[in-house]
């Protein structure tokens, strides 16, 4: 049985779909902080918890006979700013705890997000490679380093067959933004589709690295799925969809709502955007498991144009 925690957040509303169709679904249990994620999995078994109480998520373990873990809860980089020891806490307590876990457990899988926010201002920004200095400044980045050398540490000195992607900023139409220093990306087609003008806390040059959440989904997948032996990296894997500014995600935009407007009004994110890369190299990922991406900019738009409204229906602005 798979385990996934933080089933509601934006992977893991999409993540734990694909899973119950991939192993099916009473195979899935998703499990989320609130209780009114419920309403959202309709097509498994869904349990409260809180990562962070450790006697609940041990018996649940025991007690369902969970073979493999999903650890997507954690605190993403910006609201990680504004509550730097609780996001430390949280992130690195709960995938400790789940670590910890598959070792007793002699669990057969364990899935854990990192991400770009690995990487610093000292980080080369263009095609960063997979072993590079990295030197984090925000606290979701320095525990998402230190997780991926604690992974590494529990494969090697364990035996825990724990998996890890550094994902870039993940867009999808399933999930309100939450959070990340990426999340304009999602939140900007909401206003497009609203009719109403956008407002940008990036300034419109700032390029991030991106991937739509397909291509995310698929990834996970397909490193989850790969035999043992194929799996070279223990810290976590590089992963690139494609890299754009919010000028460029405007114009992908503007293509299908002419009149859609824009401004930029920087912020605090602008600080953390400037500390990662523009662009990220993903050879190993390709050489190991095979990887490489479904979609490019103009294509995500259109997908998401097309299939937002059904999850969000558009509040059009009151004329
Ligand atoms: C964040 N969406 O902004 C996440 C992601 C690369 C960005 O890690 O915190």
């Amino acid at each position: 049985k798979i385990l996934v925690i933080g089933a509601a957040g934006q992977l893991g509303s999409e993540l734990t779909k694909s899973l119950a169709e991939l192993h099916g679904q009473e195979q899935v249990i998703a499990t989320d902080l609130n209780e009114q994620a419920r309403s959202k999995f309709d097509f498994c078994r869904f349990e409260v918890l809180d990562v962070m109480n450790q006697e609940k998520l041990k018996s649940l373990v025991k007690d369902e006979k969970i073979t493999q873990i999903y650890h997507l809860a954690a605190v993403l980089s910006a609201t990680g700013e504004q509550k730097p020891l609780f996001a430390w806490k949280l992130n690195m307590d709960s995938l400790l705890s789940v670590l910890e876990l598959a070792r007793e457990f002699k669990l057969n899988k364990v899935y854990w997000p990192s991400s770009i926010a690995v990487f610093g201002p000292n980080t080369p920004k263009i095609k960063t490679p997979q072993f590079v200095v990295k030197e984090p400044n925000t606290v979701y980045g320095i525990s998402k380093q230190a997780g991926e050398q604690w992974c590494q540490y529990y494969f090697e000195k364990y035996g825990v067959d724990v998996r890890s992607l550094r994902y870039p900023g993940l867009i999808g139409y399933k999930s309100l933004p939450g959070g990340g220093t990426t999340d304009y990306a999602v939140d900007i087609y909401h206003k497009a589709l609203a009719g109403e003008k956008f407002t940008c806390f990036l300034k419109e040059d700032s390029s991030l690295p991106m991937m739509y959440m397909p291509d995310a989904i698929k990834a996970t997948i397909e490193l989850m799925e790969a035999p043992k032996e194929s799996i070279k990296v223990r810290s976590s894997y590089n992963l690139a969809g494609m890299s754009f500014t919010p000028k460029e995600l405007f114009e992908s935009i503007k293509k299908h709502h002419p009149d859609f407007e824009i401004e930029y009004q920087p912020d605090f994110r602008q600080q953390i955007a400037d500390s990662w890369p523009d662009s990220i190299d993903d050879s190993q990922a390709r050489a190991d498991w095979n990887w490489s991406p479904d979609y490019d900019l103009d294509q995500m738009t259109t997908d998401i144009l097309r299939n937002l409204p059904e999850y969000f229906p558009i509040k059009k602005e009151k004329v």
